[in-house]
């Protein structure tokens, strides 16, 4: 291609050719361009926002002159390329990142100041784009970060849609969702008008003879939808690399209206199959740790899987390899397993479309995917009925039901006579209606499987994948424990604490090499060092402090402890259990003489994250923690030694004026039911100790930072099972002091106690399924551990520092390297200049 484009010409393109700006000057001329012409507006009516929307386009430049350099090396290097797969991508704000990226965020506040704007006034103009829910959608987002910053070919797959997570607001202590409609000025992306698919539906499948008389199955009639594709670019942090970041919008097929409708004056029906088509991509579905079986949901899987692959395979077409090359050319990671389809269409592909035999395509296809598993909880492991695969996917249900013959008959072959085994493992589980277990169907058609911590990973082998690893081995199951990006979740969001990290790290080489920050253990010691750490610190909590004023209307005192959990609300993760213990530290200094109340810790405890919409439970727990902060924030003898504080629509935005924030965090899930935990993390990153229960990643960070820098507390994973079932065939006798917390909500001093009885019975005659009372005593006590801890405040900050110089493992750098060796087999493409 290159080669064909005559001398003359392309001197013409070199000489025109972008020319990106470099210093403040440039900047601010791209900047006054933008506002004067693409925006029309001048120095007059330029806002903030649209002084937002002009940086954004001037950045913009930047990152597409980038990404079309990667692309086009991507492309003719013809190496290995990785692509992730997920529904959900929680990216946060880009314009903040783009950035620090390209190393220009200090030439951008020089050219804003210059024009008459402060750049953090500039950087909360932007919207956040909030495609995810909670844990596995930012980890999509940090990987994508990492991919590009480590020069990885890579893109991400996933769905735009209209409405991300639904916006939060607490209305007389109650959550009330309001659509979050962030798209109404979005400079990120660029619709391809030109890259669009058509995605079928319905239909049937008929049996036919090709050419050469060879059977076939063919999938016809139905209803299509188109696919129109939306490129997001993705900027590596010190490196030109700019990955893609795909997403598919739904739309009507063949344009605006069916003109043969419309002319006809059925205009009513024209516009309604529109409407249709674009509901596909309208709405993130907002449940986090749990699936609901809605016909909706799968037909944005199979969307989004179809768009995605026959975009893959184009691309793959074009370097003109045989088909058994697709393994050496593609890698396709399943985000947990809502791209399980993936899998059924890439053997539909090469087998009806490409007339490749079964057993060359099935080959092929298990060489390509690798699946990850993020939760062993059962409300959250997707089965679909096979009558609704069957009306939407009939083609999809029958070589489902091959894969699994298939698969069977090599479990047969293994087990001969084990009857329970192959009932056991079935894709198609025998029940009434029939389910498609998507997880097995993930594990069947992967060459790896892997977990996200390592607890989590021993877990899935052991007991929900036992059967599997008896059936492959274990070799086919590994471990790769999550991680965070040091670039947003360090530098971005605590820019004081970065810098101190790099005058003692010699330079800014730890943030693409975290384990640089081994070198400031030999700082925790510093007096000096020690003093401009709690500097940064207390900072950090002033900024949250006049979020909290500013939003709420609270006054909380900094000089507090700050003791923070943010997180989606769920039974599991015990923000319940938080809460009670809240109460708990409130009779105990109600009980106290003034004299005895003066030598206390002030305390202000902070609460955040969204409950699903129709999750009942969560969202009594918001209730009863606003009630609380109340009665609380408002009693005269407690003043600033206890605050609650419940703050609103908490996002990654807002994460990061949070994390920097705390002095303890909350991770403190029952024990084997968080599968790592990603805020853990950034919390420690930020200087903050945690307290938590031996979960998820929690045990692997207690091995790195060391037991007296962590606070753990609670039962472990091996004698959950055994609690539970004392629960409920033993007399089960609940915790004096949580008994006495039960005691005081139902004499009403937070408000109806009825409003609280099902939190209540929960733990009192509902078997306390995740453990309350059970880890309640240990708790309260490693609660006190950390108020005594916090009074010697050299040692603590010692701690602090001691954590973040051990936290090196916790880069999503490292984990994205392991996927690479382990599971994709792919290296790195640096971009020549
Ligand atoms: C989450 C896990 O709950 C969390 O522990 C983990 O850190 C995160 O994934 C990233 O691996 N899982 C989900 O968000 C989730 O919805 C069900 O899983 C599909």
């Amino acid at each position: 291609v290159q080669a064909s484009i005559p001398e003359p010409q392309r001197a013409a393109w070199e000489k025109h050719t972008v020319k990106n700006f470099e210093d403040q000057d440039g900047f601010e001329r791209a900047v006054v361009r933008h506002v004067e012409t693409t925006l029309a507006r001048s120095l007059f009516n330029c806002d903030e926002k649209a002084a937002y929307a002009a940086t954004s386009l001037a950045f913009r430049d930047r990152l597409i002159t980038d990404w079309n350099r990667t692309q086009q090396q991507q492309t003719f290097s013809d190496t290995k390329r990785v692509y992730y797969l997920s529904l959900e991508f929680l990216m946060g704000r880009a314009l903040d990142n783009a950035m620090l990226n390209v190393g220009l965020k200090d030439t951008a506040k020089a050219g804003l100041a210059d024009l008459g704007f402060r750049i953090e006034d500039i950087i909360t103009q932007e919207n956040d784009a909030a495609l995810g829910n909670g844990g596995l959608g930012r980890l999509a987002a940090c990987f994508l970060d990492s991919l590009a910053s480590l020069n990885y070919p890579a893109w991400g797959y996933g769905l735009r849609y209209r409405y991300g997570i639904f916006k939060q607001e607490i209305i007389d202590g109650y959550q009330v969702e309001v659509p979050d409609y962030w798209l109404d000025f979005n400079p990120w992306e660029f619709p391809r008008h030109d890259v669009t698919v058509d995605i079928q539906f319905y239909g049937n499948v008929r049996k036919s003879t090709d050419a050469d008389g060879k059977n076939i199955s063919v999938w016809e009639g139905g209803e299509v939808v188109q696919a129109v594709a939306y490129d997001v670019p993705i900027p590596g942090y010190a490196t030109p690399t700019t990955n893609n970041l795909r997403l598919w919008s739904s739309k009507a097929s063949g344009g605006e209206f069916d003109f043969q409708k419309f002319n006809n004056g059925d205009y009513e029906s024209s516009v309604a199959d529109q409407q249709r088509a674009e509901t596909i991509s309208a709405v993130l579905y907002p449940n986090d740790n749990l699936e609901r079986g809605k016909e909706l949901r799968l037909k944005q899987q199979y969307f989004w899987v179809a768009a995605s692959l026959y975009d893959i395979v184009r691309r793959f077409k074009k370097s003109r390899r045989g088909w058994s090359e697709f393994p050496e050319q593609v890698a396709i990671q399943l985000n947990d397993t809502h791209p399980t389809l993936a899998i059924v269409e890439l053997q539909r592909i090469l087998v009806d479309i490409e007339g490749l035999p079964w057993d060359q395509a099935w080959n092929i296809v298990t060489n390509t995917f690798g699946y990850t598993n993020h939760t062993v909880l059962p409300e959250a492991l997707e089965k679909w009925p096979v009558g609704l695969l069957q009306n939407l996917l009939p083609r999809h249900l029958q070589i489902i039901f091959d894969i699994n013959l298939f698969f069977l008959q090599l479990v047969e072959k293994k087990f001969p006579d084990d009857r329970e085994i192959l009932r056991r493992v079935s894709i198609v589980e025998e029940s009434q209606p029939k389910m498609i277990r998507m997880a097995y169907l993930a594990i069947v058609g992967s060459h790896k499987v892997n977990g996200v911590a390592e607890l989590h990973s021993d877990l899935i082998q052991t007991t929900i994948f036992k059967d599997f690893v008896a059936i492959y081995g274990p070799d086919k199951f590994t471990n790769v424990t999550n991680g965070v990006t040091p670039r947003r979740w360090l530098h971005q969001a605590n820019p004081r604490l970065s810098e101190l990290i790099a005058s003692k790290c010699g330079g800014n080489g730890f943030l693409t090499d975290l384990t640089k920050l081994a070198k400031l253990e030999q700082f925790a010691g510093d007096k000096e060092f020690r003093k401009e750490w709690a500097e940064i610190k207390y900072a950090n909590k002033v900024r949250l402090a006049k979020h909290i004023k500013n939003t709420l209307g609270v006054t909380v005192n900094p000089a507090s402890l700050f003791d923070i959990q943010v997180k989606r609300i769920h039974e599991y993760k015990r923000q319940q259990m938080n809460i009670f213990g809240v109460i708990h530290r409130y009779l105990a200094l109600k009980k106290m003489s003034p004299n005895e109340r003066k030598k206390q810790q002030p305390r202000v405890s902070i609460f955040g994250g969204k409950a699903a919409p129709g999750y009942w439970m969560a969202k009594q727990i918001i209730h009863l923690i606003n009630s609380v902060g109340s009665v609380v924030n408002n009693d005269s003898d407690i003043g600033d030694l206890l605050k609650v504080i419940f703050l609103e629509d908490y996002n990654v935005s807002k994460a990061e004026i949070i994390c920097p924030a705390s002095d303890i965090s909350e991770h403190i899930s029952t024990a084997g039911t968080e599968a790592s935990g990603t805020s853990n993390m950034k919390f420690v990153l930020n200087g903050g100790l945690i307290i938590g229960t031996c979960d998820g990643a929690n045990i692997e960070i207690t091995r790195e930072v060391g037991e007296s820098n962590i606070f753990l507390f609670g039962n472990l994973s091996e004698d959950v099972e055994d609690l539970r079932h004392a629960h409920t065939y033993g007399s089960h006798a609940i915790d004096s002091d949580l008994d006495a917390v039960f005691q005081e909500i139902e004499k009403g001093t937070f408000g109806t106690p009825h409003d609280f009885g099902a939190l209540v019975a929960a733990v009192r005659q509902h078997g306390d399924y995740y453990l309350v009372s059970d880890d309640f005593h240990s708790y309260i006590e490693t609660h006190r551990l950390v108020d005594e801890a916090y009074r010697n405040q050299d040692e603590w900050v010692s701690k602090c520092i001691t954590a973040v110089a051990r936290m090196g493992f916790f880069s999503s750098d490292r984990c994205i390297n392991e996927y690479a060796e382990s599971i994709w087999n792919v290296e790195p493409l640096p971009i020549k200049e």
